[in-house]
C-alpha cells in the first residue's frame, strides 16, 4: 500500500506544510499540487465543493506525490467513510468538543475491531493499492479540530483520545469562542496563550499540533514553535492576493473598483 508521506514526516520528527482548497475544480487542486507543499485539504466544510467535485479534485491531486486530506462538513461518520472511500488519505473533522465527538470521529476512520468503518474503498484501493483495507488503519490520518469554547475547557480529554493523530487549531472559531474578532493570523493574546496551551497538551499526550494560517510569516512561526501541520494559505487567497498585490503594482492607470455601481443608460 501506498504510504502516507505525511505520517511518515511526522514519525521523523519533521513538519508537513500544507493548504486549503476552495475552489470546486481538479484544476486548480492540479495548479496547487505542483507548489511544493507536502499536503492539501480539500475544504467541504467552508470551500465551495461538493462530493462530486471532491472526488475530482483527489484523483488531480493523486497525479503528484501530495498526501490528500478532505475537511468535512461535519462530524458525520457517513461522510468520513465517503471521502475516506474517495482516496482522502487523512480527515480534518471541524468543531470537536469532547471525547465522545472525537471517539466518534475515530471510529469512522477506522475498519472494525478499532472503529465502524464499512468496506467500500472504490477509489482509496486504486490509489492505495490492492492492500488497502489490510494497512488503512495504520496509514489513515484522524485529524480533529479544536475550535469551541468546550473544546478548549476540554483539550485534554480530546487530545488523550486513542486514535487522534493530530489535533487542529480553527484559528478564527477559536478566537469567537474566546469572544474575540475572528481574525486568522492572531496575536491576541489571549489567543496566543490558548494556541500555547493546546500545543503544549499535544506535547503531553505525544500527538501532533497542527494549525491554520493564512501567511508565510505565520507559517514559519508555528514551525519554530513546533507544530508539524501548517496551512499555508490557499487557492482562494493565493488568487486574491497574487492578484491585488501585481494590480497594485501598476502606474498610469485607475483599477477598477469591482464593487462600483455599473453605469446605466
Ligand atoms: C477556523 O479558522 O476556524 C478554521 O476552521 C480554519 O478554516
Ligand atoms: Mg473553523
Amino acid at each position: 500500500m501506498r504510504i502516507n508521506r505525511v505520517k511518515k514526516l511526522w514519525r521523523e520528527g519533521k513538519t508537513a506544510v500544507g493548504g486549503f482548497l476552495s475552489i470546486p475544480h481538479s484544476f486548480s487542486a492540479e495548479t496547487m499540487a505542483h507548489s511544493g507543499l507536502d499536503w492539501l485539504c480539500v475544504d467541504m466544510q467552508h470551500g465551495c465543493i461538493d462530493y462530486s467535485d471532491a472526488v475530482t479534485m483527489l484523483t488531480a491531486i493523486s497525479t503528484t506525490a501530495v498526501t490528500p486530506f478532505v475537511r468535512v462538513p461535519w462530524n458525520e461518520p457517513s461522510m468520513i467513510m465517503k471521502v475516506l472511500d474517495a482516496g482522502a488519505y487523512g480527515v480534518i473533522v471541524p468543531m470537536v468538543s469532547n471525547r465522545e465527538d472525537a471517539m466518534r470521529a475515530v471510529a469512522a476512520c477506522r475498519y472494525p475491531p478499532l472503529g465502524i468503518r464499512s468496506n467500500g474503498p472504490n477509489r482509496a484501493a486504486l490509489y492505495g493499492g490492492p492492500d488497502y483495507q489490510k494497512n488503512a488503519d495504520r496509514e489513515m490520518a484522524c485529524v480533529v479540530m479544536i475550535e469551541t469554547a468546550e473544546g478548549i475547557e476540554k483539550m485534554d480529554e480530546i487530545i488523550s483520545t486513542p486514535g487522534v493523530d493530530a489535533v487542529y487549531i480553527g484559528p478564527t472559531d477559536l478566537a469567537l469562542a474566546l469572544g474575540l474578532p475572528p481574525v486568522m493570523d492572531n496575536d491576541d493574546p489571549k489567543h496566543v496563550a490558548t494556541v500555547n496551551r493546546i500545543l503544549e497538551t499535544c506535547r503531553k499526550h505525544k500527538v501532533i499540533a497542527a494549525m491554520h494560517t493564512m501567511s508565510s510569516k505565520y507559517t514559519q512561526r508555528y514551525i519554530d514553535q513546533g507544530f508539524q501541520m501548517v496551512m499555508l494559505t490557499s487557492d482562494r487567497i493565493s488568487i486574491a492576493n497574487y492578484m491585488k498585490a501585481e494590480v497594485g503594482k501598476l502606474t498610469g492607470w485607475t483599477p477598477l473598483n469591482p464593487t462600483q455601481e455599473p453605469e446605466r443608460t
